[in-house]
């Protein structure tokens, strides 16, 4: 790297890049950053799940030594879950990629500097495009990076490499709830503050596992003092459920039918807010036709539950005063995700459960950052919550950015699924991953797999150059993680908090947002960025692009800022409102269509994609297995303190009546079947799972090998959690 580079970086990589072009064999969690005042705290959010709880780093001598919950934080007033007291040592892994890793001709990757990474990742880049079209090049990011990376990554991207084409691993996750909040409230606006939860005389968790995949949540929820009636709607009895008041089994991704079911009840008996309803709502007439047609008889077949479950449910709903509902991927990865997403909001509309403390139809959050990539990426949406097609936005956001507006694309890009299509077509040559791992975590493993390997070039930016993803890329761009840069991440609760750099990157290794600066400079396209030097430069022009929007928060100053008021929610339109430290969305009952109203959307449900069969008579779910467990477990199985709190090898649940007629002991080796996949799994007999159905965490590599590549037609979200499978005695 040559030193007309390296002022290229900001200055919190500056200093560090500079002395390890001297020493490149330097890293490790001891060396001593420059800017670094010795022995300090410093309190920055977690990087893990959306909840953002703060953690208060100790430093010795400069160097990050170990960590502590902030107890002063409105988030998490002092708690963690593990994975937080573990954050900084993931860090210190020897499988941290170091330096940059390009594929020679004879298939092995060798180490190379930053120049010639570059070079070749422009030189192919390009090179594809100029004989396969300016898209045929794509990029797939995150939930998991800094807001100002991710704006730096869309910008670039579509503005300055001319790409169309770009998604995030929030599709997986959260497209659902953007596309039914849209719909619904006119805006991705999810409207809770988490004392929603200790505030609430009925909370309603429908496909929800908060224990242990948002345990702070949890613990909010235990700090309830109305003694709430608290629903699980899952068809295991989860670590979430076995804590619940009522756990409703419904068979999976019957939801739906339910939630109509529940809502024909509530309207027959009057257990409606009709001021509300009139006041707020449009369409409401026609959703209670509608409804008429989803009798006890039709529910109770569909559901698998008994009547009186059903009807004590209305009841509950009907009897609370502060009603809360929540839901996240039992809801999110479905078939039929956005309308049951939008049937909780309806229940929520209908009951005038919007507004006030304790009630709400809350999507909660997955990753630390997918709601700043949901408003602020350039995928979904144009930066800020705008839109691509409309002409308005898009001069907007170009005058902020001092940019040609024709720069910006006037089209949407296609999502993930859509992407994946177009490389098995071959109309994709070539794919950017930031910061996801879609070889363990996309569904249907061997198709993704198989169209991965048809990319002309694959570029993978990651910490680590072991994840699945990174064995198939011919370029590894190392990244540094979370603890090693700085920049901000937005919560579930909308709430803005900034993470800082209280450890060096190991080796080579650069932020995201220093990649995306050097990528700005080789590829041409570095004027466009000349503002952009440093995250907090970026902060100021997204506040900029946030200016009259729902999530507006030009109130927020700067980081300090942000640090001094323990976070901002959105909206924060000037910096008095940044007092209140719990915000909530829809008080005044105004939502964010043109006439101030929400939206009653509905649809018939579909019956599930892959139903159980002859030959595959089982239902295989997934989702979370620990609380010390993250995805795909690049991050977490650094952690030997983690490392004992979750079993090592692949298992799956099973109903003990189903594994005695199939002559499965405890700890038995059982075959998981698809039509995609074989998959062996040591047995673990539990009632948690009901008879026909089967268990196996997403966290080991393999659960996707047996997936079905099915997808929500609105939001194109992946249905992850339901497919036909069959199961034997290995
Ligand atoms: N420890 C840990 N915490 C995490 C994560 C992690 O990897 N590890 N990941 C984070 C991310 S990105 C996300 S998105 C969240 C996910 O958080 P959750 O959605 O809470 O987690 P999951 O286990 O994926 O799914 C929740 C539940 O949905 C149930 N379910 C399956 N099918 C159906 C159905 O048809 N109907 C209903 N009602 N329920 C169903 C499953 O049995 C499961 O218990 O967790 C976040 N927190
Ligand atoms: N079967 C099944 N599959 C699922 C799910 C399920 O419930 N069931 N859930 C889905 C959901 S909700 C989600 S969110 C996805 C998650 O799927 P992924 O996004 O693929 O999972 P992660 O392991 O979080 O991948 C993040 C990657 O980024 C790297 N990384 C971490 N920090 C940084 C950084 O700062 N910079 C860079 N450049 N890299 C970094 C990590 O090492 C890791 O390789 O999985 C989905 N897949
Ligand atoms: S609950 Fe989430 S944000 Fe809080 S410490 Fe655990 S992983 Fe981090
Ligand atoms: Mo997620």
């Amino acid at each position: 790297m040559n030193n007309t580079f390296t002022s290229l970086l900001h200055r919190s990589d500056g200093p560090l890049t500079c002395e390890l072009l001297r020493e490149p064999g330097n890293f490790g969690l001891g060396q001593v950053p420059v800017q670094m005042k010795p022995d300090a705290t410093t309190d920055m959010v977690c990087g893990y799940c959306s909840t953002g709880c703060s953690l208060r780093i100790h430093r010795r001598d400069g160097a990050a030594t170990s960590l502590t919950p902030n107890t002063e934080y409105p988030v998490n007033l002092g708690m963690a879950c593990p994975k937080g007291w573990e954050a900084l040592t993931v860090l210190d892994s020897p499988d941290r990629a170091t330096t940059p890793l390009l594929r020679d001709e004879t298939g092995r990757r060798v180490p190379v500097d930053w120049d010639r990474a570059m070079q070749a990742f422009t030189e192919r880049f390009k090179t594809i495009q100029a004989e396969h079209g300016q898209h045929s090049v794509a990029f797939l990011g995150t939930g998991q990076i800094a807001t100002e990376e991710m704006a730096f990554l869309g910008a670039l991207t579509k503005f300055g490499m001319g790409l169309l084409h770009g998604d995030g691993n929030t599709r997986q996750c959260m497209a659902t709830s953007v596309v039914a909040y849209k719909q619904a409230f006119g805006f991705d606006a999810p409207p809770y503050t988490y004392s929603d939860f200790e505030e609430s005389d009925v909370i309603v968790l429908i496909g929800s596992n908060l224990c242990i995949t948002h345990p702070i949540m949890w613990e909010r929820v235990m700090r309830n003092p109305h003694s709430p009636e608290i629903v699980v709607v899952d068809p295991r009895l989860t670590e979430t459920g076995v804590n619940a008041t009522q756990h409703v089994a419904l068979s999976p991704k019957s939801d739906l039918t339910l939630l109509y079911g529940i809502a024909r009840i509530l309207i027959e008996n009057g257990w409606i807010d009709t001021d509300y309803i009139t006041a707020h709502t449009n369409g409401f007439d026609e959703f209670a036709e509608y409804v008429i047609q989803f009798t006890d008889d039709c529910v109770t077949a569909e559901t698998g539950l008994l009547r009186s479950q059903i009807h004590r449910l209305a009841a509950t709903i009907h009897h609370g005063k502060r009603v809360s509902f929540w839901w996240t991927m039992g809801v999110n990865q479905s078939h039929q995700g956005v309308r049951t997403a939008q049937a909780i909001i309806n229940l929520a509309l209908m009951t005038g459960n919007m507004g006030r403390p304790g009630t709400g139809a809350n999507s909660i959050t997955g990753q630390c950052n997918a709601m700043g990539s949901r408003l602020f990426s350039n995928t979904t949406s144009l930066l800020g919550g705008h839109d691509f097609t409309n002409a308005q936005h898009r001069e907007k956001i170009a005058g902020i950015l001092g940019i040609d507006p024709e720069l910006v694309p006037r089209r949407n890009s296609l999502p993930y699924h859509k992407i994946m299509e177009g490389i098995l077509s071959g109309r994709i040559r070539g794919l950017w991953v930031v910061c996801t791992n879609p070889a363990h975590s996309w569904i249907n493993q061997s198709q993704c797999r198989d169209i991965l390997e048809r990319l002309d070039f694959l570029v993978v930016q990651d910490m680590y150059a072991n994840t699945e993803t990174a064995q198939m890329a011919d370029l590894i761009l190392p990244a540094a993680g979370w603890g090693e840069k700085e920049g901000t991440f937005v919560n579930s609760e909308r709430r803005i908090a900034v993470i800082r750099k209280v450890a060096q990157a190991p080796g080579l290794v650069l932020s995201d947002f220093n990649i995306f600066k050097l990528v700005a400079h080789y590829w041409g396209c570095a004027d466009m960025f000349e503002h952009w030097q440093s995250p907090q430069d970026v902060f100021q022009l997204l506040k900029k692009c946030s200016a009259g929007q729902p999530c507006d928060f030009t109130g927020v100053e700067d980081y300090e800022f942000l640090n001094l008021h323990g976070g901002v929610q959105w909206p924060c339109r000037d910096a008095t409102a940044a007092d209140l430290q719990e915000r909530r969305l829809f008080e005044d009952g105004r939502y964010y269509h043109s006439d101030g109203r929400a939206r009653f959307v509905f649809e018939d449900p579909r019956p599930l994609t892959e139903r159980p069969n002859d030959n595959f008579p089982f239902i295989l779910l997934t989702g979370r297995g620990t609380a010390s467990q993250w995805h795909t477990q690049t991050r977490t199985r650094n952690s030997a303190v983690l490392r004992k709190l979750y079993p090592k090898d692949i298992f799956v649940e099973i109903n003990p009546g189903d594994a005695r007629q199939l002559q499965i002991g405890p700890d038995d080796k059982a075959v998981v079947e698809s039509q995609r996949g074989r998959v062996l799994a040591r047995a673990v007999l539990t009632h948690a799972v009901q008879p026909g159905q089967v268990f196996i965490p997403m966290h080991y590599q393999a659960a996707n090998q047996l997936t079905d590549a099915v997808f929500d037609p609105h939001s194109g979200q992946p249905s992850y959690k339901a497919c036909a499978v069959r199961i034997a005695r290995n």
